[in-house]
């Protein structure tokens, strides 16, 4: 085990926050695919966006009363929509009604909370004119026929793409985990430039956790670990909602760091009509489990357009804090 990843063994519990544009429309982070929408339609939100409530604080004092020891939010997610102030580009949280950096509110709360702190970076990008949308067949926009002929500059769309990287492991301080999803279509990762990515992260974040599903994507959700061999790249590995039945191991056998990631209800984004939650000794249990097996879990919130989590996960997480606390180690 590496050393920099002792903290997050010893962490053993997250939250995971997803939030951005989609949590107006309501139906989940993938809703711009699903619903087949174009870029100009899905602007739309970007205009309306206005997290009038957004007060990172509150999360992370939530996710630190129920026992979590990290955070980690969502950066960007497919869409493309950034909640930092990046200098590539005008799809971000500054030029919306926000009108600031959302992300540098979050990262300061996290370490006014001592929690350790995160963030999630999508290298698929929905709206850049350069990314590949018509092709990927493990993550596509549903729409993604209509792309077919278009003419993309794929080496400009991976330079702006390892520049907002850049921008995030160096204008936030000291980050203590990185979460990329994900680098499809191959197995070494090297039609991103993942290395080159690895290389300069390391550079001016040498101790940051890095997930892995940057290079050799694909069979790494866990779920399907067991069937095949994982290929390993990152700090840990990431299994996606179903607890992997023997905990992960590397090709020799050894159990590595890994964290399950998993939803409260059934939607990582805020969903206004999916009320089918989990109970808290339901989650209580999960992470038991995944601690049992060498793991962690990272519980996810999806709060909702004005940046309120909703009432059902507060309820949840505040019951599984009752819990931890009656079970802390004295
Ligand atoms: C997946 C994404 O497509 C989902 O939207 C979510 O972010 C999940 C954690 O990872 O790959």
């Amino acid at each position: 085990i590496k050393k920099r990843t002792k903290w997050f063994m010893d962490a053993r519990f997250g939250m995971f926050i997803h939030w951005g544009l989609y949590s107006i429309p309501a139906c989940g982070e993938w809703v711009m695919s699903q619903k087949e929408m174009t870029v100009e339609e899905y602007r739309g939100y970007f205009d309306q966006f206005d997290p009038v409530d957004y007060n990172p604080k509150k999360w992370v004092r939530l996710a630190k009363n129920a026992g979590m020891k990290y955070v980690v939010l969502t950066a960007k997610h497919h869409d493309g929509f950034c909640l930092f102030d990046s200098k590539l580009t005008d799809y971000k949280a500054t030029n919306t009604k926000a009108g600031r950096d959302l992300v540098r509110e979050f990262v300061d709360a996290c370490r006014e909370e001592g929690l350790k702190v995160g963030l999630y970076f999508s290298i698929i990008d929905w709206h850049h004119p350069d990314f590949p949308k018509y092709g990927d067949k493990q993550h596509p926009m549903r729409n993604n026929e209509a792309y077919k002929d278009e003419k993309i500059d794929f080496d400009r769309y991976l330079d702006y793409m390892h520049g907002q990287v850049r921008e995030l492991v160096t204008n936030y301080g000291r980050l203590d985990l990185l979460w990329f999803d994900f680098s499809y279509d191959d197995m070494t990762g090297e039609k991103w430039r993942a290395s080159d990515l690895i290389r300069m992260v390391r550079t001016f974040q040498p101790d940051v956790i890095i997930d892995n599903r940057l290079e050799g994507a694909g069979d790494n959700h866990g779920s399907i670990a067991k069937e095949h061999p994982l290929i390993y790249s990152g700090d840990f590995a990431s299994p996606e909602q179903i607890i992997p039945p023997e905990g992960v191991c590397d090709e020799k056998g050894e159990p590595i760091p890994w964290e399950l990631c998993a939803t409260m209800n059934n939607h990582w984004g805020y969903c206004n009509f999916d009320h089918q939650y989990k109970s808290p000794q339901m989650l209580v249990r999960k992470l038991v489990e995944c601690v049992s097996k060498g793991g962690n879990m990272i519980l996810n919130v999806g709060p909702d357009a004005k940046g309120n989590i909703p009432t059902e996960s507060v309820d949840i997480l505040e019951k599984v804090g009752k819990w931890m606390q009656k079970n802390k180690e004295s």
